[in-house]
C-alpha cells in the first residue's frame, strides 16, 4: 500500500493523521518517526519538517505545504525535486482579509487613541477623522491574499494600490511592480500592508530605508504598517526606531523574526504596537486536509497539481 507521510516539525500531527485516514482510505497515513518502507512513500504533507527528513523517498510524487507560505520548506537544502503545492483556500483568504480590514479601519478610526482616552476618562472634542477615500493603503504582495484584501478595502472606500514582482492589471486598483516602481508605490502609501512570501529577495525588506519612503503628505498622523506576511520580512529594531522617531505612527504585527516573540522584546510594551500571535489567518484544519486530499486525487488521476510552488522563485 502506498503511504502518505505527515511530516510536521511544528504542531501536533495527530489531528491531521486522523483527517487523512478518513479522506485518503487507499493510503497508509504515517508520521515522521514511524517505521515505514521508504519505497512506499508517495506523498508528503509538511509543516517545518526537519531538514533532510524527506530526502530518502525514491517514489515520492509530490509535497504539500500545510499552509499558504512555503518558506518553511525551503529551509531544507535537501528538498526533493518533485512538484510542490501550497494551500489556497477561500476560508484562509477571507480570514486574512478580515484581519487586514480590521486593523486598517482601526488605524483610520484611531481606536488605539480612544482606548487610551477611555482608560483616562478623557472626553476630547477633537473628533475629526479623515475619510477612508482620503487614506492610501498600499499592499505589498498582490497574490491570492493581497488581491482579495485590496478588493475588500476598496469596497469600504480606501484608496488602494498594490506592489508585486510581476506587472498586474487589476480593475480599480493601481499596481506597481518590481524594485524600479517600489519608491513610487511607497510614496503614495499611508498604511502599508505586507502580504509577501519570505524569499531571499524579500527577507528584511521592511527596514528603515523602506519605511522612510512611505508618504509624508497623508491625511493621517504618519504612515502605519501592518505585516501579516512573514516575520523574516521585517527588521524589528528598525520598526521600533521608526516608531520612536516619528517615521511610523503605528505597527500591527502578526509575524516576527523569531516566533514565539521573546518575552524580552521591546515590541510587547510599545504604546503604538499591536501584536497578534501569527494567527491573522488560521484556516480550518479539516478544510485544509480536504484541499490536500483533493490534490492527491488529482495527482493519482494524472492531472496537474493546483497552486504549484515555483522552485526558482521560492514561493
Ligand atoms: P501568493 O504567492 O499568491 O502571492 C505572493 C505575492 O507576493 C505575489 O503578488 C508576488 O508577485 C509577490 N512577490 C513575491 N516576491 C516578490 C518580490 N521579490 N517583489 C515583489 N513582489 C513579490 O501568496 P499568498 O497571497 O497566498 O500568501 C502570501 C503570504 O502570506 C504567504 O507566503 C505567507 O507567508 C503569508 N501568510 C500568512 C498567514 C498568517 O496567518 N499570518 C496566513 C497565510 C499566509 P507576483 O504576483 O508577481 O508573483
Ligand atoms: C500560512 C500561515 O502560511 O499560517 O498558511 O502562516
Amino acid at each position: 500500500m502506498a503511504s502518505f507521510l505527515v511530516a510536521m516539525g511544528s504542531g501536533d500531527p495527530a489531528p491531521w493523521i486522523k483527517n487523512f485516514r478518513g479522506l485518503l482510505p487507499d493510503f497508509d497515513i504515517v508520521s515522521l518517526g514511524d517505521a515505514v518502507d521508504p519505497l512506499s512513500v508517495r506523498y508528503v504533507m509538511t509543516w517545518y519538517h526537519p531538514p533532510g527528513s524527506l530526502s530518502h523517498f525514491p517514489n515520492l510524487k509530490a509535497i504539500f505545504s500545510l499552509g499558504a507560505g512555503v518558506d518553511h520548506m525551503f529551509r531544507d537544502p535537501h528538498l526533493p525535486n518533485v512538484p510542490m503545492a501550497r494551500v489556497v483556500d477561500p476560508d484562509l483568504t477571507n480570514r486574512m482579509s478580515e484581519y487586514v480590514m480590521l486593523h486598517t479601519l482601526s488605524i483610520l478610526r484611531q481606536t488605539r487613541r480612544y482606548r487610551t482616552q477611555q482608560a483616562e476618562r478623557l472626553w476630547l472634542d477633537d473628533d475629526w477623522q479623515p475619510a477612508a477615500q482620503d487614506v492610501r493603503v498600499g499592499i505589498m504582495g498582490m497574490g491570492v491574499l493581497g488581491t482579495d484584501a485590496a478588493h475588500k478595502l476598496k469596497s469600504i472606500g480606501f484608496d488602494v494600490a498594490g506592489w508585486s514582482k510581476s506587472p498586474k492589471q487589476i480593475k480599480s486598483v493601481p499596481t506597481y511592480a518590481g524594485p524600479d516602481e517600489l519608491a513610487a508605490f511607497l510614496a503614495r502609501t499611508d498604511i502599508l500592508v505586507t502580504l509577501l512570501p519570505l524569499t531571499p529577495e524579500t527577507r528584511g525588506i521592511i527596514n528603515t530605508n523602506l519605511l522612510k519612503g512611505l508618504a509624508r503628505d497623508g491625511r493621517v498622523a504618519a504612515p502605519s504598517l501592518i505585516n501579516a506576511g512573514r516575520g523574516g520580512l521585517q527588521k524589528e529594531a528598525d520598526i521600533l526606531a521608526c516608531l520612536d522617531d516619528g517615521t511610523l505612527h503605528e505597527a500591527v504585527l502578526d509575524v516576527f523574526e523569531t516566533e514565539p516573540l521573546s518575552r524580552d522584546s521591546a515590541l510587547w510594551l510599545h504604546p503604538r504596537v499591536t501584536i497578534t500571535p501569527h494567527n491573522a489567518s488560521v484556516s480550518d484544519p479539516l478544510e485544509v486536509s480536504r484541499a490536500i486530499a483533493a490534490q492527491v486525487q488529482r495527482a493519482e488521476r494524472g492531472e496537474a497539481l493546483l497552486h504549484v510552488v515555483h522552485y526558482e522563485q521560492g514561493y
